[in-house]
């Protein structure tokens, strides 16, 4: 029942673009709701394109950071009429095509027909055809986090000090340096957050970067909470956050919108950025364009941390966890205890554990709450490889696989 109404809502989501007809057809479709998985696909598909079909496009590289998000926005309405004229052929029409990418991926995501997805997978300007995915967290459990809140706090001794970041060898500036959260938002003008609005972008249609489900700002907080005389501090304290949404303030999206996240930071972030992807599927699935597009990213120089999951599994079978590069850094959950948590994934791809158990970050509405999982252990590792790089630091007590994993130290 409870799954039921999840696939109305998704349908609701993802609906922009269907006639009620078509939507209505969706919800009764008995193969979408006799699954008790909360991941589907989406009618979307993604587009992957040879390297020089798009070479008589020309990209539009902003110089400041407050254009980052129009000058993106403009780009990609240039590449949309571009990518339908180089596809006059198939007759793919402008309003079907839903994302354009040419920075992480040269492609495109569109609704397509069955005979269009025929040609296309001939076409020899086509490298790979991959269809779209929904992905969705798990409800957030705030549990307030008590004794801080950011009003009537006097000394610098009321500054709680998580024990995850002491963990890791403790809080380091993060002053001057970047790191991008592709999540739900961030609060945005949470008291013990530093983040750039004007950069902030979201990808969820008809929701701002402001996060309003708590996820994306826990995140945040465990980076770079400041250092000041409230709340919490993060491993980073004071670093730059930058909001990517591609979660609903409901905790749904798309793999079509997280590869926009990814195409929107190789075309803004520089060398030594730092990139948190604390999103994956509930249930096995891998997708290689979402990996090839994390990829590309680190092969830019930036960063990219990502959580193992959550579910108890090996996440070689997990999309983007399992992307592998020197720059990619997949993240298992440790509890205070030094062991692996027992919803933690696990598996080669994974490059450190962290503390991700009964973790205290902020929250929504200047607030802050503990929470647990995978999610809360990447964001550790972000903050240490923004200031100074990540080494391991002795292994866990537990592992589920005959690679015990090293834990993440600052280096
Ligand atoms: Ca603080
Ligand atoms: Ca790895
Ligand atoms: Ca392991």
């Amino acid at each position: 029942m409870k799954n039921t109404y999840f696939k109305i809502a998704l349908s609701i989501i993802i609906g922009t673009g269907f006639n009620s007809c078509q939507t209505s057809e969706k919800i009764e479709n008995p193969t979408l709701t006799k699954t008790e998985t909360t991941t589907t696909t989406t009618n979307d598909y993604i587009i992957e394109l040879k390297e020089n079909t798009l070479k008589n496009y020309t990209l539009d590289k902003p110089t400041n950071p407050k254009n980052f998000r129009s000058t993106y926005r403009e780009s990609n309405k240039k590449l949309t009429s571009c990518i339908t004229d180089i596809f006059k052929d198939v007759k793919i029409e402008q309003k079907n095509i839903t994302a354009t990418y040419c920075h992480a991926l040269n492609g495109f995501a569109a609704k397509l027909t069955q005979e269009q997805i025929t040609i296309l997978k001939e076409d020899p300007r086509v490298e790979n055809i991959s269809e779209d995915f929904s992905i969705a967290l798990e409800t957030p459990k705030n549990s307030p986090f008590k004794n801080t809140t950011s009003k009537g706090r006097k000394s610098q001794s009321d500054q709680f000090y998580p024990w995850g970041v002491k963990h890791v060898g403790g809080a380091k500036t993060g002053k001057g340096k970047t790191a991008w959260v592709v999540d739900t938002g961030i609060d945005l003008d949470h008291p013990d957050l530093n983040v750039s609005e004007t950069e902030s972008i979201s990808f969820v249609p008809n929701e701002s970067a402001n996060d309003e489900n708590g996820h994306g700002t826990h995140v945040a907080g465990t980076i770079a909470a400041k250092d000041n005389n409230f709340g919490v501090i993060g491993v980073a304290p004071d670093a730059k956050l930058i909001a990517v949404k591609v979660l609903s303030n409901s905790g749904t999206g798309n793999f079509k919108w997280i590869i926009s996240a990814l195409d929107y930071i190789a075309a803004n972030a520089k060398k030594g950025d730092v990139v948190n992807m604390s999103l994956g599927p509930k249930n096995r699935y891998t997708n290689n364009l979402i990996d090839i597009a994390t990829q590309h990213v680190g092969e830019k120089g930036i960063y990219v941390v990502i959580a193992a999951g959550n579910s108890s599994d090996d996440c070689s079978n997990y999309s983007p966890a399992r992307a592998e590069h020197k720059n990619i850094f997949t993240i298992s959950n440790m509890t205070k205890s030094e062991t692996l948590a027992p919803s933690s994934n696990y598996g080669t791809p994974v490059d450190y554990s962290a503390p991700g158990t009964d973790i205290e970050s902020t929250w929504v509405n200047g607030g802050y709450s503990y929470n647990t999982g995978t999610s809360m252990a990447a964001p550790h590792v972000a903050g240490l490889l923004i200031t100074g790089g990540v080494r391991g630091y002795g292994f866990l007590k537990t592992d589920k696989d005959n690679q015990i994993d090293l834990m993440a130290y600052r280096k």
